[in-house]
Protein backbone atom coordinates (compact mmCIF):
# COMPACT_ATOMS: atom_id res chain seq x y z
CA UNK A 1 0.00 0.00 0.00
CA UNK A 2 1.71 3.02 -0.93
CA UNK A 3 0.97 6.02 1.27
CA UNK A 4 -0.52 9.47 -0.24
CA UNK A 5 2.49 12.58 -0.27
CA UNK A 6 0.90 15.14 2.12
CA UNK A 7 2.84 17.68 0.27
CA UNK A 8 1.52 16.69 -3.46
CA UNK A 9 -2.31 16.92 -1.84
CA UNK A 10 -1.96 20.39 -0.80
CA UNK A 11 -0.55 22.09 -4.09
CA UNK A 12 -3.48 20.13 -6.37
CA UNK A 13 -5.58 21.96 -4.16
CA UNK A 14 -3.98 24.74 -4.38
CA UNK A 15 -3.94 24.79 -8.31
CA UNK A 16 -7.42 24.06 -8.77
CA UNK A 17 -8.67 26.87 -6.40
CA UNK A 18 -6.16 29.31 -8.66
CA UNK A 19 -8.16 27.75 -11.67
CA UNK A 20 -11.54 28.69 -10.28
CA UNK A 21 -10.09 31.98 -9.66
CA UNK A 22 -8.93 33.01 -13.73
CA UNK A 23 -12.29 31.45 -14.89
CA UNK A 24 -14.13 33.99 -13.14
CA UNK A 25 -11.75 36.97 -13.77
CA UNK A 26 -12.10 36.14 -17.48
CA UNK A 27 -16.03 35.71 -17.15
CA UNK A 28 -16.39 39.43 -15.68
CA UNK A 29 -14.01 40.90 -17.43
CA UNK A 30 -15.85 39.24 -20.93
CA UNK A 31 -19.35 40.43 -19.33
CA UNK A 32 -17.29 44.20 -18.68
CA UNK A 33 -16.11 44.43 -22.12
CA UNK A 34 -19.50 42.85 -24.02
CA UNK A 35 -20.79 45.75 -21.86
CA UNK A 36 -18.34 48.74 -22.97
CA UNK A 37 -18.66 47.76 -25.68
CA UNK A 38 -22.30 47.56 -26.37
CA UNK A 39 -23.12 51.35 -24.26
CA UNK A 40 -20.16 52.58 -26.91
CA UNK A 41 -22.42 51.43 -30.11
CA UNK A 42 -25.29 52.71 -28.74
CA UNK A 43 -23.65 56.25 -28.01
CA UNK A 44 -22.44 55.99 -31.14
CA UNK A 45 -25.27 55.43 -32.65
CA UNK A 46 -27.73 58.06 -30.75
CA UNK A 47 -24.85 60.32 -31.30
CA UNK A 48 -24.18 59.61 -34.94
CA UNK A 49 -27.95 59.87 -35.61
CA UNK A 50 -28.44 63.44 -34.41
CA UNK A 51 -24.90 64.85 -35.86
CA UNK A 52 -25.02 65.83 -39.43
CA UNK A 53 -29.05 65.65 -39.63
CA UNK A 54 -29.99 68.99 -40.95
CA UNK A 55 -30.67 68.51 -44.43
CA UNK A 56 -32.05 71.37 -46.90
CA UNK A 57 -34.55 68.70 -49.11
CA UNK A 58 -34.95 71.56 -51.61
CA UNK A 59 -31.99 73.88 -52.04
CA UNK A 60 -29.21 71.73 -51.93
CA UNK A 61 -27.11 75.28 -51.20
CA UNK A 62 -28.00 74.43 -47.37
CA UNK A 63 -24.96 72.42 -45.71
CA UNK A 64 -25.24 72.80 -41.85
CA UNK A 65 -23.57 70.63 -39.69
CA UNK A 66 -25.03 71.11 -36.08
CA UNK A 67 -22.46 71.14 -33.39
CA UNK A 68 -24.95 69.99 -30.91
CA UNK A 69 -28.18 68.09 -31.14
CA UNK A 70 -30.21 71.27 -30.53
CA UNK A 71 -30.61 73.13 -34.03
CA UNK A 72 -28.68 75.93 -34.74
CA UNK A 73 -30.94 78.19 -36.37
CA UNK A 74 -34.67 79.60 -34.76
CA UNK A 75 -36.13 81.38 -37.77
CA UNK A 76 -36.20 81.64 -41.32
CA UNK A 77 -34.45 85.40 -41.25
CA UNK A 78 -31.19 83.10 -39.70
CA UNK A 79 -31.62 80.22 -42.26
CA UNK A 80 -32.00 82.42 -45.11
CA UNK A 81 -29.23 84.49 -44.14
CA UNK A 82 -27.10 81.71 -43.32
CA UNK A 83 -27.15 80.64 -47.14
CA UNK A 84 -26.59 83.92 -48.42
CA UNK A 85 -30.15 85.24 -48.54
CA UNK A 86 -31.03 88.72 -47.31
CA UNK A 87 -34.76 88.27 -47.11
CA UNK A 88 -37.03 85.39 -46.14
CA UNK A 89 -40.57 84.75 -44.65
CA UNK A 90 -42.19 81.62 -44.00
CA UNK A 91 -43.45 79.53 -46.48
CA UNK A 92 -47.51 79.17 -46.62
CA UNK A 93 -48.38 77.59 -49.90
CA UNK A 94 -45.65 78.71 -52.06
CA UNK A 95 -42.35 81.00 -52.68
CA UNK A 96 -42.39 83.24 -55.55
CA UNK A 97 -40.71 82.90 -59.07
CA UNK A 98 -37.06 83.62 -58.55
CA UNK A 99 -37.12 82.65 -54.90
CA UNK A 100 -35.75 79.43 -52.68
CA UNK A 101 -37.42 77.12 -50.43
CA UNK A 102 -35.30 75.76 -47.88
CA UNK A 103 -36.78 73.52 -45.68
CA UNK A 104 -34.88 72.64 -42.21
CA UNK A 105 -35.84 69.98 -40.39
CA UNK A 106 -34.26 66.41 -39.30
CA UNK A 107 -35.10 63.57 -41.79
CA UNK A 108 -38.29 61.72 -41.26
CA UNK A 109 -39.91 64.61 -39.36
CA UNK A 110 -41.81 67.34 -39.60
CA UNK A 111 -39.54 70.10 -40.82
CA UNK A 112 -38.53 72.46 -38.19
CA UNK A 113 -38.99 75.64 -40.61
CA UNK A 114 -40.26 75.97 -44.29
CA UNK A 115 -38.46 79.44 -45.61
CA UNK A 116 -38.63 81.19 -48.86
CA UNK A 117 -35.76 83.26 -49.04
CA UNK A 118 -34.40 85.65 -51.52
CA UNK A 119 -31.96 88.46 -52.10
CA UNK A 120 -33.75 91.94 -53.89
CA UNK A 121 -31.18 91.92 -56.18
CA UNK A 122 -31.64 88.97 -57.83
CA UNK A 123 -35.53 89.12 -58.39
CA UNK A 124 -36.91 89.70 -61.87
CA UNK A 125 -36.29 92.98 -63.76
CA UNK A 126 -38.82 94.06 -65.60
CA UNK A 127 -38.39 96.44 -68.70
CA UNK A 128 -41.24 98.66 -70.26
CA UNK A 129 -40.48 100.51 -73.73
CA UNK A 130 -42.87 103.15 -75.09
CA UNK A 131 -42.17 104.30 -78.85
CA UNK A 132 -44.50 107.17 -78.53
CA UNK A 133 -42.26 108.33 -75.46
CA UNK A 134 -45.03 108.17 -72.51
CA UNK A 135 -48.36 109.90 -72.26
CA UNK A 136 -48.47 111.33 -75.80
CA UNK A 137 -52.29 110.93 -77.51
CA UNK A 138 -50.83 112.78 -80.49
CA UNK A 139 -48.75 110.15 -81.15
CA UNK A 140 -49.25 106.71 -82.31
CA UNK A 141 -47.24 104.24 -80.29
CA UNK A 142 -47.06 100.69 -78.68
CA UNK A 143 -45.65 99.73 -75.37
CA UNK A 144 -43.60 96.32 -75.15
CA UNK A 145 -43.01 94.45 -71.73
CA UNK A 146 -40.42 92.49 -70.71
CA UNK A 147 -39.26 92.64 -74.55
CA UNK A 148 -41.94 90.01 -74.90
CA UNK A 149 -44.52 90.20 -77.99
CA UNK A 150 -46.97 88.74 -76.48
CA UNK A 151 -46.92 91.99 -74.32
CA UNK A 152 -47.58 94.72 -76.81
CA UNK A 153 -50.09 97.13 -76.50
CA UNK A 154 -50.99 99.51 -79.33
CA UNK A 155 -52.72 102.48 -79.04
CA UNK A 156 -56.00 102.81 -80.32
CA UNK A 157 -59.18 104.95 -81.39
CA UNK A 158 -62.09 104.22 -78.38
CA UNK A 159 -64.33 106.25 -79.96
CA UNK A 160 -64.44 108.86 -82.11
CA UNK A 161 -62.71 111.34 -80.74
CA UNK A 162 -61.22 109.07 -77.76
CA UNK A 163 -57.96 107.55 -78.05
CA UNK A 164 -57.11 104.39 -75.85
CA UNK A 165 -53.43 105.10 -74.71
CA UNK A 166 -50.67 103.01 -73.31
CA UNK A 167 -47.76 104.04 -71.65
CA UNK A 168 -44.77 102.61 -69.12
CA UNK A 169 -45.01 103.90 -64.85
CA UNK A 170 -41.58 104.81 -63.41
CA UNK A 171 -41.46 101.12 -61.87
CA UNK A 172 -41.54 99.73 -65.65
CA UNK A 173 -45.06 98.24 -65.20
CA UNK A 174 -47.49 99.31 -67.72
CA UNK A 175 -50.83 100.78 -67.67
CA UNK A 176 -53.67 102.46 -70.53
CA UNK A 177 -56.59 104.11 -70.22
CA UNK A 178 -59.07 106.66 -72.14
CA UNK A 179 -58.13 110.42 -73.10
CA UNK A 180 -60.41 112.34 -75.38
CA UNK A 181 -58.85 114.55 -77.90
CA UNK A 182 -59.09 118.35 -77.96
CA UNK A 183 -61.50 120.62 -79.31
CA UNK A 184 -61.48 119.71 -82.85
CA UNK A 185 -59.55 116.74 -83.05
CA UNK A 186 -60.15 113.39 -84.36
CA UNK A 187 -59.38 109.65 -83.74
CA UNK A 188 -57.19 108.65 -85.99
CA UNK A 189 -56.48 104.90 -86.56
CA UNK A 190 -53.53 103.93 -88.55
CA UNK A 191 -51.23 100.98 -88.41
CA UNK A 192 -49.00 102.99 -85.88
CA UNK A 193 -51.95 102.94 -83.77
CA UNK A 194 -54.41 105.44 -82.84
CA UNK A 195 -54.15 108.91 -82.00
CA UNK A 196 -55.83 112.61 -81.71
CA UNK A 197 -55.31 114.74 -85.20
CA UNK A 198 -56.83 117.96 -85.79
CA UNK A 199 -59.40 117.23 -89.07
CA UNK A 200 -59.33 118.73 -91.80
CA UNK A 201 -62.92 118.44 -92.86
CA UNK A 202 -64.13 119.75 -96.69
CA UNK A 203 -67.19 120.14 -98.37
CA UNK A 204 -69.59 117.11 -98.73
CA UNK A 205 -67.67 115.21 -96.10
CA UNK A 206 -70.31 113.42 -93.60
CA UNK A 207 -70.06 114.39 -89.81
CA UNK A 208 -72.61 112.15 -88.61
CA UNK A 209 -75.02 109.75 -90.30
CA UNK A 210 -77.72 108.05 -88.66
CA UNK A 211 -81.13 106.34 -88.82
CA UNK A 212 -83.69 104.58 -86.84
CA UNK A 213 -87.51 103.20 -87.28
CA UNK A 214 -89.86 102.46 -85.00
CA UNK A 215 -93.60 101.84 -84.13
CA UNK A 216 -95.27 103.86 -81.63
CA UNK A 217 -98.32 104.33 -79.44
CA UNK A 218 -98.75 107.27 -77.10
CA UNK A 219 -97.64 110.76 -76.94
CA UNK A 220 -94.30 110.75 -75.92
CA UNK A 221 -91.98 112.40 -78.67
CA UNK A 222 -89.38 110.09 -80.03
CA UNK A 223 -86.13 111.76 -80.20
CA UNK A 224 -82.50 111.51 -80.94
CA UNK A 225 -79.63 113.81 -79.73
CA UNK A 226 -76.92 113.86 -81.47
CA UNK A 227 -72.93 115.46 -79.33
CA UNK A 228 -70.93 116.97 -82.34
CA UNK A 229 -68.21 117.61 -80.50
CA UNK A 230 -68.09 113.54 -80.68
CA UNK A 231 -67.52 113.98 -84.23
CA UNK A 232 -65.23 116.38 -83.76
CA UNK A 233 -66.64 119.48 -84.31
CA UNK A 234 -65.26 122.40 -82.94
CA UNK A 235 -66.65 125.83 -82.15
CA UNK A 236 -64.29 127.85 -84.18
CA UNK A 237 -63.64 126.12 -87.37
CA UNK A 238 -63.98 127.63 -90.84
CA UNK A 239 -66.88 125.51 -92.35
CA UNK A 240 -70.58 125.31 -91.95
CA UNK A 241 -72.52 122.49 -91.60
CA UNK A 242 -75.76 121.11 -93.31
CA UNK A 243 -78.59 118.35 -92.16
CA UNK A 244 -80.34 116.18 -94.43
CA UNK A 245 -83.61 114.83 -93.19
CA UNK A 246 -85.73 112.20 -94.34
CA UNK A 247 -88.67 111.04 -93.29
CA UNK A 248 -91.64 109.03 -93.66
CA UNK A 249 -94.34 107.28 -92.15
CA UNK A 250 -97.59 104.94 -92.02
CA UNK A 251 -100.52 104.33 -89.88
CA UNK A 252 -99.75 100.90 -88.39
CA UNK A 253 -103.44 99.77 -87.96
CA UNK A 254 -107.45 100.60 -88.94
CA UNK A 255 -107.79 102.54 -85.66
CA UNK A 256 -106.06 105.48 -87.29
CA UNK A 257 -108.33 106.22 -90.40
CA UNK A 258 -111.85 107.52 -89.92
CA UNK A 259 -111.03 109.91 -87.35
CA UNK A 260 -112.41 113.18 -87.37
CA UNK A 261 -109.46 115.41 -87.32
CA UNK A 262 -106.76 112.58 -88.77
CA UNK A 263 -103.89 111.71 -86.76
CA UNK A 264 -101.09 113.10 -87.62
CA UNK A 265 -97.49 113.54 -86.91
CA UNK A 266 -95.05 116.33 -86.06
CA UNK A 267 -91.42 116.48 -86.75
CA UNK A 268 -89.08 118.79 -85.09
CA UNK A 269 -85.20 119.58 -84.96
CA UNK A 270 -83.30 121.62 -83.07
CA UNK A 271 -79.56 123.32 -83.13
CA UNK A 272 -77.70 124.23 -80.28
CA UNK A 273 -80.03 127.65 -80.50
CA UNK A 274 -83.47 125.68 -79.86
CA UNK A 275 -85.96 125.15 -82.49
CA UNK A 276 -85.24 125.40 -85.84
CA UNK A 277 -87.57 123.70 -88.33
CA UNK A 278 -90.83 122.07 -87.49
CA UNK A 279 -93.36 120.40 -89.66
CA UNK A 280 -96.73 118.85 -89.35
CA UNK A 281 -97.65 115.84 -91.55
CA UNK A 282 -101.68 115.73 -91.49
CA UNK A 283 -101.74 112.27 -93.39
CA UNK A 284 -98.75 109.85 -93.88
CA UNK A 285 -95.72 111.30 -95.97
CA UNK A 286 -92.22 110.64 -97.09
CA UNK A 287 -90.16 113.48 -97.59
CA UNK A 288 -87.01 115.02 -97.58
CA UNK A 289 -85.84 118.25 -96.28
CA UNK A 290 -82.09 119.82 -96.43
CA UNK A 291 -81.29 122.68 -93.67
CA UNK A 292 -78.33 124.35 -94.88
CA UNK A 293 -76.91 128.00 -94.33
CA UNK A 294 -78.46 128.87 -97.30
CA UNK A 295 -81.50 128.55 -96.01
CA UNK A 296 -81.06 128.08 -91.81
CA UNK A 297 -78.33 129.55 -89.73
CA UNK A 298 -77.47 126.45 -88.16
CA UNK A 299 -75.81 126.60 -84.63
CA UNK A 300 -73.25 124.31 -82.70
CA UNK A 301 -71.83 125.81 -79.50
CA UNK A 302 -69.74 123.06 -78.50
CA UNK A 303 -71.88 121.17 -76.56
CA UNK A 304 -75.63 121.59 -76.49
CA UNK A 305 -76.59 118.59 -78.30
CA UNK A 306 -78.38 118.63 -81.71
CA UNK A 307 -82.29 116.96 -81.16
CA UNK A 308 -84.58 115.16 -84.02
CA UNK A 309 -87.80 114.62 -82.44
CA UNK A 310 -90.70 112.38 -83.63
CA UNK A 311 -94.57 112.90 -81.89
CA UNK A 312 -98.14 112.12 -82.70
CA UNK A 313 -99.88 115.38 -83.96
CA UNK A 314 -102.26 116.79 -82.38
CA UNK A 315 -102.47 114.03 -79.83
CA UNK A 316 -102.04 109.69 -80.33
CA UNK A 317 -105.95 108.67 -81.20
CA UNK A 318 -107.03 105.73 -78.83
CA UNK A 319 -104.90 102.74 -80.04
CA UNK A 320 -104.03 103.95 -83.00
CA UNK A 321 -100.04 102.98 -84.12
CA UNK A 322 -97.85 104.30 -86.29
CA UNK A 323 -94.93 103.32 -87.96
CA UNK A 324 -91.93 106.13 -88.69
CA UNK A 325 -88.62 106.42 -89.92
CA UNK A 326 -86.04 108.29 -90.63
CA UNK A 327 -82.83 109.47 -92.23
CA UNK A 328 -80.42 112.03 -91.20
CA UNK A 329 -76.85 113.27 -92.56
CA UNK A 330 -75.08 116.09 -90.99
CA UNK A 331 -72.06 117.66 -93.34
CA UNK A 332 -69.90 120.27 -94.24
CA UNK A 333 -71.85 122.44 -96.43
CA UNK A 334 -68.93 124.66 -97.31
CA UNK A 335 -65.58 126.04 -95.97
CA UNK A 336 -64.10 129.40 -96.03
CA1 LIG B 1 -47.74 105.99 -75.16
CA1 LIG C 1 -49.93 107.61 -78.08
Amino acid sequence: MVEKDPRRNKMAKKSKRFKKKTKRIILFSSIFVAALIIIAAITFLVLNSKSESFVNTLNGTLDITPSSQSPTYYSCEQICSQNGFSKSYNFFTSCKAGETKITYGYPGQLPLFICCCYNEATLPIHTCTDTDGGDNKDVPGTVTYDNNINNRYMDSCFDATTVYEYRCNADNSWQGGKESCDSGETCISSRSGGYCKAHVWNPGDTVWEGSGAASIIGNSPQTSSIDLSQYGIGVDGNCRLGIQLSTAWQYANDKCVGIPGMQGVKWDFYDSNGLEYTRTDTTPVSLGVDLHPETHILNWDGHTKWIASMMPFPFQYPDCSITYEYTARIYIYDCL
